[in-house]
């Protein structure tokens, strides 16, 4: 079962047929424990609707605080400690790759967050510049993980190499980050064959492509949820993203124009033209 949210409403797909829902409000739907549950009685004895155009999703976020996980995979953990070793800063990353405490930060807001369609944003005063493809919980009021989206960490990777105390600064700005297309609703743990795979296309030629599986991901998903709940509370649920495991090769930077194509079945694809 997936939840979209839609200029027209919510919408929920289950086995191929869409229904329109009224709900409760979005930030009621999702801080619930059993949001299955919760969307099958929506959609009890409705008859079922014609799909929605792709160019009416929004992002399924509401009241929402969008959380991150780093260096959760052996590639991310690489990745910093080059671009931060002139910096000193390369240990931290090692040392949090291992430790049992896990990386995590905040990430977005609704009002910095935009859904498949909409334009992410690179920084002004940004050279080097990632997309970061990741698996994204959603989270209910609880703690509980209740289904699975496809987030963009956008992230600048020059500012972050500076100093690790300029992470808020490479990571948190308008349009830095990306959520969607929808969620698909389940308590179930993805298999660790799911497979994360990106696309960036620049004038219509492919400029990179990347691929990586949940395997690779090196912190369970609810152990992860277990920190950020730690003397914290999240009354209409949250969002984590899982931390990247793809990182473009250090001479890419992304530019103007560039189309970003993040796919995850069975959630979807995320599409973003960078601003
Ligand atoms: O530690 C810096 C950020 C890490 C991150 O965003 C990631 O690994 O995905
Ligand atoms: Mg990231």
């Amino acid at each position: 079962m997936r939840l979209f949210r839609t200029k027209a409403g919510f919408v929920v797909e289950r086995k191929g047929w869409y229904f329109s829902v009224d709900g409760e409000g979005w930030d009621l739907l999702l801080a619930q424990d059993d949001l299955r549950g919760a969307l099958s009685a929506l959609i009890e004895g409705r008859e079922s609707s014609a799909g929605f155009d792709a160019a009416e999703l929004l992002a399924p976020i509401g009241r929402q605080e969008v959380w991150a996980a780093g260096v959760t995979y052996y590639r991310s953990r690489g990745a910093r400690m080059e671009e931060s070793k002139d910096a000193g800063g390369g240990s931290f990353y090692d040392r949090v790759y291992s430790a049992e405490r896990p990386e995590l930060f905040f990430k977005s807001t609704a009002s910095r967050t935009v859904g498949t369609g909409g334009k992410v944003r690179i920084r002004g005063d940004a050279t080097w510049s990632v997309p970061e493809p990741e698996l994204t919980l959603l989270v209910s009021a609880a703690g509980r993980i209740t289904g699975y989206t496809i987030g963009n960490d956008m992230s600048s990777r020059d500012i972050e190499g500076e100093n690790p105390l300029y992470l808020p600064q490479a990571k948190v700005y308008s349009g830095s980050c990306a959520l969607g297309p929808g969620i698909l609703v389940s308590e179930e743990p993805l298999p660790a064959s799911t497979e994360i795979s990106i696309e960036i296309l620049r004038q219509g030629r492919v400029e990179f492509v990347g691929k990586v599986a949940l395997t690779e991901l090196k912190r369970d998903p609810q152990t992860l949820v277990e920190y950020l709940f730690r003397d914290n509370e999240f009354p209409q649920g949250c969002f984590l993203m899982t931390g990247t495991g793809i990182v473009p090769p250090s001479t890419f930077t992304l530019a103007s124009g560039d189309l970003i194509r993040i796919t995850i079945e069975p959630i979807g694809t995320l599409e973003n033209e960078v601003a």
